[in-house]
């Protein structure tokens, strides 16, 4: 009954079909409707995505990016970020269901002003030197490829003490936290922080195999570290990648909070993969739509089944959707390094969370 595909109503005869109508539109009036009209679609035998595959060509955008920088300051906007939408996702302000993503421009002198949110971010710095985020007190310098988080709650602001214009990529939890109308927000009375810890404070603290003798968290709080250096990511996964290759991920690693081992934040798994120069990955799904960005090389993602597959050709900078349920093959034209984010930490405790190698 479940994969019942055609509507009730088309199988039965006309008469019984117009009494059918005639009755939906009475209990229309009583905020009623029938659920077998609805069934099959309310409960899919598996996910059937209104996402969109879909493909940013950084390269492309840049300009976009940079022509916001001449219409509006980053204290007009309070954030200067053009938001990504998904095309089968418009006005929704949504890459995936779950999550949204944009790109933030910071010029030399702004200040994207303090505030906290409910919603969690990620950073992931693509373009320029120079600029700093302020988490807590404390300052990082965002160099290329940083992973930078800023977790629910916390102060955050941005600036820039360079001399160029500094792109990165924001991705919140903003439909997962609007679904589920628990969003609260303030502004800091101070535009910027104040600084109240060394640069390094934290990773030191946190982020060395190393705690602070009675720092306890539980799996859902989030990561002390805010940082993780792209220099530490890539040294990771050139490490690894002496022993043998999955042949679904290439090398892929998670990003986690050191202290529990879990996510750094609870609603966004954030990973890194290593692709050698010629490898292709077998193709492998997962429930959890996700947003990969290539940091280094390039090559083709192939998503979606054979037949119906949409296949994008990608560089550095560049950042695609694969949706909920699609297979996805990468083939590495060059040695490739991509990151990646989902929702698959909010799947997993709920108990949600597939995946299936193919091939
Ligand atoms: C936000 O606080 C930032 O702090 C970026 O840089 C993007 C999108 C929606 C809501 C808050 C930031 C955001 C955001």
């Amino acid at each position: 009954m479940m994969d019942r595909n055609e509507p009730a109503e088309k199988a039965a005869s006309a008469d019984v079909a117009a009494a059918r109508r005639a009755f939906y539109d009475r209990i229309d009036r009583l905020g009623m409707t029938p659920l077998w009209e609805v069934l099959g679609a309310l409960v899919p035998v598996q996910p059937k995505s209104p996402v969109a595959p879909v493909l940013w060509c950084y390269d492309r955008i840049r300009e976009h990016v940079m022509e916001a920088g001449r219409l509006i300051t980053a204290a007009q906007a309070e954030r200067r970020v053009l938001v990504l939408e998904n095309p089968a996702l418009r006005g929704q302000s949504c890459i995936t269901q779950s999550l949204y993503a944009g790109l933030q421009l910071i010029l030399p002198g702004e200040v994207a002003p303090a505030h906290r949110h409910t919603q969690s971010a990620l950073r992931l710095v693509l373009d320029g030197v120079g600029a700093y985020t302020a988490v807590d007190g404390e300052r990082t310098t965002m160099r290329f490829g940083d992973f930078i988080i800023t977790p629910s709650w916390t102060f955050h602001d941005h600036g820039n003490d360079g001399s160029g214009p500094v792109v990165w990529l924001d991705g919140l939890d903003i439909p997962l936290v609007r679904f589920l109308d628990a969003g609260f927000a303030e502004k800091s009375a101070a535009k910027s922080q104040a600084v109240t810890r060394p640069e390094g404070d934290s990773l030191a603290r946190y982020g060395n195999n190393l705690l602070p003798l009675d720092h306890e968290q539980t799996p859902a709080q989030p990561s002390k570290v805010f940082v993780y250096p792209f220099a530490r990511t890539r040294e990771s996964l050139l490490g690894i990648s002496k022993s043998a290759i999955d042949a679904h991920h290439g090398f892929k690693l998670r990003f986690v909070n050191p202290a529990t081992g879990h996510s750094p934040m609870p609603t966004m798994g954030t990973f890194a993969q290593r692709l050698p120069a010629g490898f292709s990955t077998r193709p492998y799904r997962s429930s959890d739509s996700s947003v990969h960005v290539c940091l280094e090389g390039g090559g083709r993602a192939t998503i979606g089944r054979p037949g119906e597959e949409t296949v994008f050709e990608f560089g550095e900078r560049d950042i695609f959707v694969v949706p909920s349920w699609h297979a996805l093959s990468l083939a590495a034209r060059q040695d490739t390094i991509v990151f990646s984010f989902s929702d698959r930490p909010v799947q997993q405790v709920l108990g949600l969370w597939r995946e299936e190698r193919l091939d």
